[in-house]
């Protein structure tokens, strides 16, 4: 079999296991590796410092697997209908950005990479292979983009001139030499919705944010209190933030994709601020099984939704937030939910 048509066999296979887009790109350098070395030294990945690390791995995506020579990239979209999708009810699911509502994305690519693997691993005796989702060190909007699956958008993510940019990246790196597919050109052009949209200011120019400003950094990597600035913001979001992609006019297009796995489960529908608030360990544990939102664990959520409850106005939230101030076990949580209490009643 030629090259060719290997590409289009572990392609096909790859959209059979249920992702949306599949592309093939060529290991080499990451071209985009200065510019990563430029946001570390400016400090823009905040105190995220696990970051940093392996900063040589991340120069040749060739160092993760001896011998690799192309990478099948492939992407799942995750917002009803290609666009922002009609929110869940309730105070809370509307604040959690949507990737993060259903099961979590790492599993549910994980385990469709590995399927493909074993496809390739039958269909070509002696290829190797290895399934990278997120936590790799590993540039993967770069490869996303030299396997055709769109252009960085000036938000930094990753856009699709049919899924937008509500797309999740995973990759499978493979000892097979692939042809790979022709990149898509920028897709931004003079729009400068994005930057104008951040309510933090995390956008400061076109394809630069600051971690350090970015709701998503501060509700979901941050352990411990959220300085006032930031936490204002959080009365909008309690998980991540989709502010930047909620404007961008790539992504008010229907479209065709719709996995059930990522919209917000039944036995996690009703949930609000307050049950956020106030829930046990074991709540927590029983609740988030699966879930992608454990990434801010116990506390971290805890310490949002007190942050959110200060932009509500019905007695239970205020009470809730007594509650928390007095007696939660964690002094991050109380010392949120003072903050939110003083500012709820200030009205800011
Ligand atoms: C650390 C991290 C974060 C950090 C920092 C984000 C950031 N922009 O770096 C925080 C916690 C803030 C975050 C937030 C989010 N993240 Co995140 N995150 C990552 C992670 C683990 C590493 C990113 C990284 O290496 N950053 C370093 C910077 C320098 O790289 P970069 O932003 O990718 O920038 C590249 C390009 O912009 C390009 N570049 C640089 N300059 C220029 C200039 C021009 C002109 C061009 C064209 C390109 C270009 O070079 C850079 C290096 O390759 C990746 C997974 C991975 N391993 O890649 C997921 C990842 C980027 N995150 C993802 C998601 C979904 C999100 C959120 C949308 C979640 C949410 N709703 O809250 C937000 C989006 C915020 C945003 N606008 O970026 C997806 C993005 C998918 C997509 N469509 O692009 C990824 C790929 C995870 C995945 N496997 O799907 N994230």
């Amino acid at each position: 079999m030629d090259a060719s048509a290997a590409a289009e066999r572990v392609k096909a296979r790859a959209r059979a296991a249920g992702f949306d887009l599949a592309g093939v790109a060529r290991l080499q350098p990451a071209a985009t590796h200065p510019a990563y070395l430029r946001w570390l030294a400016r400090g823009d990945h905040g105190p995220m410092e696990w970051i940093e690390r392996h900063a040589d791995l991340r120069a040749d995506p060739r160092s993760l697997l001896p011998g690799a020579r192309s990478a099948l990239v492939v992407a799942l979209r995750y917002a009803p209908l290609g666009g922002a999708g009609e929110p869940p009810d309730g105070p809370l699911w509307p604040r959690v950005a949507r990737y993060a509502r259903g099961v979590d994305y790492h599993d549910l690519m994980r385990s469709r990479l590995r399927e493909v693997a074993d496809f390739v691993a039958l269909t070509w005796p002696g290829t190797r292979s290895r399934v990278c989702v997120d936590t790799a060190p590993l540039l993967e909007r770069e490869l996303a983009v030299r396997a055709g699956l769109g252009a960085i958008g000036k938000n930094t993510n990753l856009l699709h001139p049919e899924a937008g940019s509500w797309l999740l990246l995973g990759e499978l790196l493979l000892t097979l030499d692939l042809p790979a597919d022709a990149p898509i050109a920028d897709l931004c052009g003079d729009c400068c919705r994005c930057l104008d949209a951040c309510p933090t200011d995390a956008l400061p120019e076109p394809w630069r944010l600051d971690a350090s400003r970015c709701i998503s950094y501060w509700t979901i990597e941050h352990r411990g209190p959220v300085p006032d600035e930031m936490a204002t913001a959080l009365t909008s979001w309690v998980f991540g933030c989709d502010r930047c992609q909620e404007v961008c006019p790539w992504n008010g297009r229907p479209g065709a994709a719709d996995h059930p796995e990522l919209s917000v489960p039944e036995h996690r529908r009703r949930l609000d601020l307050v049950d956020l608030l106030t829930q046990t360990e074991e709540e927590y544990r029983e609740r988030f099984r699966g879930s992608a939102m454990k990434r801010a664990r116990h506390e971290g959520l805890r310490r949002n939704a007190a942050h959110a409850l200060a932009g509500e106005r019905d007695p239970r939230s205020r009470e809730a937030l007594g509650r928390a101030a007095e007696s939660d076990p964690s002094p991050v949580v109380r010392d949120a939910a003072r903050r939110a209490a003083a500012r709820r009643e200030s009205g800011v």
